[in-house]
């Protein structure tokens, strides 16, 4: 058995004689992730990329805009051919367009390991052929990362160092957890996490837990909670009628509030007339259970945390500001087990106590090209070149991209309202995607390149918080012709007279020993290698976000403009953006319809990797992915468990296997994300995802002007039973002629 990581945690494996993958989960982890059940997908899955393809239009009529990309046959070729054809192409673009018609963005989570990590794979090269238009931000917590330095001053602080487990364990009496603490996303910590503590830790846990949320399943059901199913899209009007119960009830913190805050005064006039009866209305929350609560969270110590999934939405600026401005008014901000927190069940790593540790990682050079757009405005960016848009008080405008250049994302997985991605695919003259798998994204490329999987390489590997370095050894040989990104990158630099600058006279192996030496002295990288891992030191058991603020304001101020929490910001104000002022405020969401989908993380894979693994089939229902329905709404409809059901609104349609669950909200439904897009044009009732993909539905609007960020969370939708002939699924099978991988284990 040999060593290696993943995103959702550590583990050994080896390939059996019949070329099946073993896997055991690294023997310190108390909680290993279901997901490592996916990986033998990665090994031998006919969905993976076996030879280098280029799309049958871009060979024979050359670069250009084109709608058949996504439609096209695929030719396979060898690797010189189109590794000559596809650096002649980056020749020709930046020469006569310039780099910054080069998009090199490139969202996405690749694989676990620091040196192979894709996308920074893709940076390095191209700094070194001159520079890209670049990505900002993330779809995880775009609108959060530009909300947060005005309010609190330091996002690293809030999404990094929250208040530990242990901590809330010990003090907090009530937890108040917007969106929940859902058990399912904390086996996750991108670049791997060794032990998972977190459901350790919610074990511990004593406080009573409010669960908000529309979702019963938010939160462990071992947990001593009250569930208070909101409607979704309504928790800022919840919590403005907290607010507004503590004001009205004299129980907000009026010295914590003159000390440490500023604009609290006019925060309080806005929120004279949102009183429980008016937010009843709004959020479907009795408004006696408002005051309830307001009066437990006064009397008790209180932690309010805030998933960051709510700010994944149109408007997601106001939760996150206004769950700050509560925790503010309770004065409880800096004391243990008290304030505010958020991700607490986003992510493993958040309230974890693994260390903070720099790791070692690739050095990307610098981008000569100051281009960016926020990472969610990809298809605003090739619809609209030259066009302008605010973002964050600046005016900007989209630069004109010739070539798209994708390697360790998927962004017809990651991407809102997709039938709009095809159409906004058709622009650029080239794309070109590094993948192993033939993700929806390859389909719509004109060059694909077949990329090894972590389980083919060696690399380092640690996460966020991680108690571990990983040497992450090679456990199988590549599947068919797979080369590394690096290995593509050298050849593509090397034909473009860039060897050396990107190589530096390295293989992969002296990077690994290069990066760890720059890092560590002790023990020797032979030893580290030999050994399997490194264990590193430990972390804080106890810590409390902004503790040293609270004990003394002016010896450590935040770093906002006042030096204190900004319940109104001036600045913001200042914007003049209708749909983010000055303080947080109640906005409805544009959309209405029959029936409100939730389109969240699931619980059965990691976003789309490995949908073809066996954890994530297990999970599907009638071959597709399953849709949640209150069987309420579902015999409203005819539809039982089982069933083929089609959910649709004005943008796309999908197929889905309907489940009856009476854990949702009336009125909502839930498709988790990761189906791989499976596109059909021609079906009779219009465009459709035959698996299940929820962002065909899915609106590609912001936030808000302020951040820009991605609100893929929400979509209105109706659900009916689908009862024609269901189409096949493709998604998994290649568009090319299969391939029989045959594996052996590396020796
Ligand atoms: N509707 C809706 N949409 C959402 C969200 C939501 O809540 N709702 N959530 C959003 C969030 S938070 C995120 S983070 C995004 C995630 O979006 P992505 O990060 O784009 O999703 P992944 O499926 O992880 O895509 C990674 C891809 O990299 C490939 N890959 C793996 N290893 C390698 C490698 O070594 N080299 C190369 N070249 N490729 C590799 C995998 O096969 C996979 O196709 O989705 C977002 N989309
Ligand atoms: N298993 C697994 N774990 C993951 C991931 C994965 O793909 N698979 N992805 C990882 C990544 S990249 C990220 S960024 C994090 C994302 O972490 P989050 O964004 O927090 O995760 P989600 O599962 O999208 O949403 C959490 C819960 O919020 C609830 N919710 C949705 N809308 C509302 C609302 O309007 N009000 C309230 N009160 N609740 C609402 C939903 O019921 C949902 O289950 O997860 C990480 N963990
Ligand atoms: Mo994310």
């Amino acid at each position: 058995m040999k060593p290696s990581t993943s995103h959702w945690g550590a583990f050994s494996a080896e390939v059996d004689p019949d070329g099946r993958l073993r896997v055991e989960p690294h023997p310190a982890d108390p909680a290993p992730s279901p997901l490592l059940g996916n990986l033998a997908a990665a090994l031998d899955h006919p969905s993976r990329v076996a030879r280098p393809a280029v799309r049958r239009g871009w060979l024979d009529h050359g670069p250009s805009p084109d709608d058949r990309r996504g439609r096209d046959e695929f030719v396979e070729l060898p690797w010189d051919d189109v590794l000559d054809r596809l650096a002649t192409e980056l020749d020709r673009v930046r020469t006569r367009h310039g780099n910054q018609a080069i998009f090199g963005g490139s969202y996405g989570w690749a694989s676990a390991g620091r040196f192979h990590h894709a996308q920074s794979q893709l940076h390095r090269f191209l700094n070194t052929i001159g520079g890209f238009t670049a990505s900002r931000n993330t779809y995880s917590n775009g609108t959060s990362s530009v909300l947060l330095p005005h309010i609190v001053g330091d996002t690293h602080a809030v999404l990094r160092q929250a208040s530990t487990w242990p901590t809330i364990a010990e003090h907090t009496e009530l937890l108040v957890a917007f969106g929940g603490i859902p058990e399912k996303n904390v086996y996750v910590t991108p670049g791997g996490v060794t032990v998972h503590g977190t459901p350790g830790h919610l074990a511990r846990l004593r406080a009573r837990v409010a669960l908000i949320s529309p979702l019963r399943d938010d939160l462990p059901s071992t947990i001593d909670a009250k569930w208070y199913p909101i409607r979704p899209a309504t928790d800022t009007a919840l919590m403005l009628a907290l607010a507004h119960t503590l004001v009205v009830e004299g129980l907000h913190d009026k010295e914590f509030l003159d000390r440490y805050c500023v604009g609290y005064a006019e925060f309080e006039r806005y929120l004279l007339d949102k009183d429980p009866n008016w937010a009843a209305g709004i959020t479907g929350i009795p408004a006696a259970d408002i005051v309830a609560l307001a009066r437990e969270m006064a009397a008790k110590r209180t932690l309010i945390t805030v998933t960051w999934s709510l700010q994944r939405t149109e408007h997601g600026e106001q939760p996150v500001w206004a769950g700050i401005a509560l925790a503010a008014m309770l004065g409880q901000i800096g004391l243990p087990g008290g304030g505010f927190g958020h991700g607490y069940g986003s992510m493993g790593d958040v309230g974890d106590t693994g260390p903070e540790l720099p790791i070692p990682h690739l050095p990307q050079g610098t981008n000569p090209i100051d281009e960016f757009i926020p990472v969610a405005r990809i298809a605003d960016l090739l619809l609209h070149p030259g066009e302008t848009y605010d973002y964050n008080g600046e005016t900007r405008h989209y630069p004109d991209t010739r070539l798209v250049y994708w390697a360790g994302g998927n962004p017809f997985h990651h991407h809102q309202d997709l039938n709009r991605l095809r159409h906004a695919f058709t622009r650029p003259d080239t794309v070109v995607v590094h993948e192993p798998h033939w993700t929806a994204t390859a389909r719509h490329a004109d060059i694909v390149l077949p990329a090894t999987t972590a389980l083919e390489r060696e690399d380092l590997g640690s996460g966020r918080r991680d108690t571990h370095l990983i040497a992450m050894h090679r456990i199988a040989e590549p599947a068919g012709e797979a080369r590394d990104d690096y290995a593509i990158f050298a050849a593509l630099a090397s034909r473009l007279g860039v060897a050396e600058a990107f190589t530096e006279g390295r293989t992969a192996r002296q990077w690994l020993e290069h990066l760890y030496n720059g890092w560590r002295g002790e023990p020797s990288f032979e030893e580290f290698w030999a050994n399997g891992e490194l264990k590193l030191p430990p972390g804080r058991n106890h810590h409390t976000l902004f503790a040293d603020f609270r004990a003394d304001p002016n010896a450590h101020p935040l770093k906002t403009p006042s030096g204190r929490i900004e319940i109104t910001s001036t600045t913001i104000a200042g914007f003049g953006y209708p749909d983010c002022p000055g303080h947080p405020v109640w906005l409805p969401p544009t959309e209405t319809g029959p029936l409100w989908l939730i389109a969240n993380q699931p619980h059965t894979r990691l976003h789309s990797q490995l949908d073809a693994g066996e954890t994530s089939q297990a999970g599907k229902v009638a071959g597709r992915e399953p849709v949640r329905l209150n069987p309420a709404d579902a015999a409203a409809r005819g539809i039982t468990t089982g069933d083929i059901v089609r959910v649709f609104n004005t943008r796309g349609a999908c197929l889905a296997g309907a489940v009856l669950d009476d854990a949702l909200r009336p009125g909502v439904v839930q498709l988790a994300t990761g189906a791989w897009f499976d596109p059909i044009d021609d079906h009779p009732t219009g465009p459709l995802c035959a698996h299940g993909n929820p962002n065909v539905l899915t609106a590609d609007i912001p936030s808000s002007r302020l951040s820009q960020g991605c609100a893929g969370q929400h979509a209105a939708v109706d659900v009916e039973r689908f009862d024609g002939p269901a189409p096949r699924v493709r998604a998994l099978h290649p568009p090319v002629r299969e391939t029989a991988f045959r594996r052996t284990a590396q020796r």
